[in-house]
């Protein structure tokens, strides 16, 4: 693959929900190597270190089970800001910090994709769909309420006008296994591409993606993924406050990121929902960074490996 310039970028948010420790994301992925392993695949990387909030004040929600409004919208300011700057040098990687930091990764590079008079997609890997808005959500937990934000759903009043809309039919979202009444009434409804675990089981994971990332190119799209680690099986991705049963296999989440290499079209990527706090001796960090480096060109044997008769 093409050599490409990486941007890290920390991005300790914990205000998303109320079990503590994500904030140690950026740090895990640090130890278990993740600036390594993407310059051993020939490519350069930039750490610009840990990104704190924006401090703002905001009216107080409509909806008083909202938790740490505030923190949250700083974050959005921040990362929103920090997208648009990284995003014309290189390939910006977040490092989380919880989902709430897709407000602001997913605006920002929304708002990159505007300026270039490109569309933009994103690719939401994630056991959940985080449409809520902070008046549908039952936990008050924001980490829920990113995509809501982004396709410019009402209630998000406290936050920054969105730069760019994005168009939810350009949203993709793989590996549904928990969706909470508000959010399957707008799903329905919708327009999103919706790949749940059904799906994956009767089709495979290769067949709903492929023909959304042809949809990508045909557009000459700019492709955001966001990669929640929920998305995987919590017997392999135990780290994550919110288990859900039943997620993406590491082969499954090896291929999703070798189908994506291949493409050539991914232009930033959020690592996000990590809770070093939670795992067994870094095996969840250490699988991310292999996602990461199989996103970014590692390879066993390049295709095809069937032997010439
Ligand atoms: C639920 C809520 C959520 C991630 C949990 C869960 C949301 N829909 N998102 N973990 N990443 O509380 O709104
Ligand atoms: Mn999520
Ligand atoms: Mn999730
Ligand atoms: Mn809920």
């Amino acid at each position: 693959m093409t050599q490409k310039h990486c941007i890290l970028i920390g991005a300790p948010v914990d205000c998303g929900k109320r079990r503590r420790g994500c904030l140690m994301g950026p740090d895990a992925y640090r130890t278990a190597g993740i600036a390594e392993a993407i310059t051993e695949l020939g490519h350069t990387v930039e750490d610009l270190g840990n990104l704190a909030p924006r401090q703002v004040d905001v009216p107080a929600p409509k909806n008083d089970k909202v938790h740490k409004l505030a923190e949250n919208v700083g974050w959005t300011l921040t990362l929103m800001e920090a997208a648009q700057e990284a995003a014309p040098r290189g390939m910006p990687i977040f490092m989380g910090g919880d989902h709430a930091l897709a407000s602001g990764t997913v605006a920002g590079m929304a708002a990159h994709a505007a300026k270039e008079g490109r569309p933009f997609f994103a690719l939401w890997l994630d056991a959940h769909s985080d449409i809520h808005t902070p008046d549908t959500t039952d936990s008050g937990n924001l980490h829920g309420t990113p995509v809501g934000y982004v396709t410019g759903r009402d209630g998000f009043d406290a936050y920054p006008p969105l730069p760019a809309k994005v168009e939810s039919r350009n949203i993709c979202m793989v590996g549904l296994r928990s969706v909470d009444a508000p959010e399957h009434a707008i799903l329905v409804d919708g327009d999103v591409e919706l790949v749940d675990m059904r799906r994956i089981d009767e089709e495979g994971i290769s067949a709903p993606l492929q023909a959304f990332l042809d949809r990508v190119e045909a557009e000459n799209g700019m492709l955001h993924v966001s990669l929640d680690v929920d998305f995987l099986d919590p017997s392999i991705a135990p780290a994550v406050g919110t288990t859900v049963p039943g997620g993406a296999t590491v082969r499954e989440g090896h291929l999703v990121m070798e189908i994506l290499s291949d493409s050539g079209l991914v232009t930033s990527l959020d690592l996000v929902e990590l809770n070093p706090f939670l795992d067994d001796r870094g095996k969840t960090a250490n699988l991310m960074v292999d996602l990461t480096a199989s996103l970014l060109g590692r390879r066993v044997f390049d295709r095809p490996t069937r032997s010439k008769k």
